[in-house]
């Protein structure tokens, strides 16, 4: 096993695509074998550049990450992409249209490209990427760039994992963008008006320029589809970088990533713990007491905490 680990992240090192792809699988699986591997890794990790692309379903945040991809390779920059994809109820297609739009990429071995699904909400997908983006740092990957779709709790949780978020967004929404002008704030650094291309695309990038015209929020307006925007886009990342860099935000955010990581560890660990020291038949007691009326659930967790010296 530790031979195996060994093996593993030496060749994940060397950017071997196949072991970072089976470390990849074991990560989703949730197999607890990946920790191993990833501990090795560690050491060789902080360097990249993690990118999160997010935005309503549609807007053509695939399509603007393929460009990317040409982009940064056209700068001589290493890129590993992972999709979340959008649960089977959204879109059963989602991870065969990736992989097509994404194709040429494919064959090119400085570009690693990895779907991961989305199971039943737990925190188990945020967790999956943020191991995923270890994997591809050790990989040395100068970017990574990280999709998701801008609902839900764990699609909130990865774009945290992002040290810049680009929010992207299409000319349909334009009567929107008023009233989800604080959840931007919150989350965006850089906002893409993509489909650019269509009507109304330029008044709904005037819209955003008027509403965030007092805030750090760059906004771009890009088209995929003409491959539009794609350089501006770029170098709006990178100068967002520097200045991150330059006033200690990049450092500070760093720091809440590496809190927020250990705690949330940590509390996985210790109820592990505490449920094995609580013991099932305890547990089953207290929930037909509470089914009988004999109890209430706030006392039968006083009950159990008492049992664990708490
Ligand atoms: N006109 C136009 N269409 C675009 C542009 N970018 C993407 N599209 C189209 O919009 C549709 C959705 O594009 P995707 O790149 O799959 O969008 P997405 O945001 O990744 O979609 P999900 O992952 O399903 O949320 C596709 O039909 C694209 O061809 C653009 O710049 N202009
Ligand atoms: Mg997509």
């Amino acid at each position: 096993m530790i031979f195996m680990s060994a093996e593993l992240s030496k060749r994940i090192l060397q950017g071997d695509v196949r072991a970072a792809a089976s470390l990849m699988s074991r990560i989703e699986n949730g197999d607890a074998k990946a920790k191993a591997v990833l501990r090795t890794l560690y050491a060789h990790t902080g360097r990249a550049h993690v990118i999160g692309v997010t935005g309503a379903a549609g807007t053509g945040k695939s399509s603007l990450i393929d460009r990317m991809i040409a982009e940064y390779r056209r700068r001589n920059k290493t890129v590993g992409v992972l999709a979340v994809d959008p649960s089977s109820l959204f879109s059963g297609g989602a991870l065969l249209g990736d992989r097509i739009r994404m194709r040429d990429h494919f064959l090119d071995d400085k570009v690693f490209v990895r779907s991961f699904a989305t199971r039943g909400g737990t925190g188990g997908l945020s967790t999956a990427i943020r191991e995923a983006i270890y994997v591809l740092d050790a990989m040395a990957k100068d970017v990574i760039l990280v999709e998701t779709i801008g609902v839900g709790q764990d699609q909130l949780e990865i774009a945290a994992l992002a040290h810049l978020v680009v929010v992207v967004l299409a000319p349909e929404m334009g009567d929107e963008v008023q009233a989800m002008k604080a959840g931007l704030a919150e989350i965006a650094d850089i906002l893409v008006v993509n489909k650019a291309d269509l009507p109304g695309g330029d008044a709904t990038f005037e819209r955003l320029k008027a509403l965030f015209a007092d805030g750090d929020i760059s906004i771009i307006a890009a088209s995929a589809l003409r491959n539009e925007g794609i350089q501006s886009l770029l170098d709006s990342i990178d100068k967002h970088r520097t200045r991150s860099l330059g006033n200690g935000s990049y450092q500070r955010n760093r720091l809440r990533l590496y809190r927020q990581e250990v705690l949330s560890l940590l509390r996985e660990r210790l109820i592990a713990e505490w449920e094995k020291r609580i013991g099932g038949a305890a547990l089953d007691k207290q929930i037909k007491l509470i089914a009988e009326r004999r109890t209430d659930p706030y006392s039968a967790v006083d009950e159990l905490v008492k049992k664990i010296g708490l």
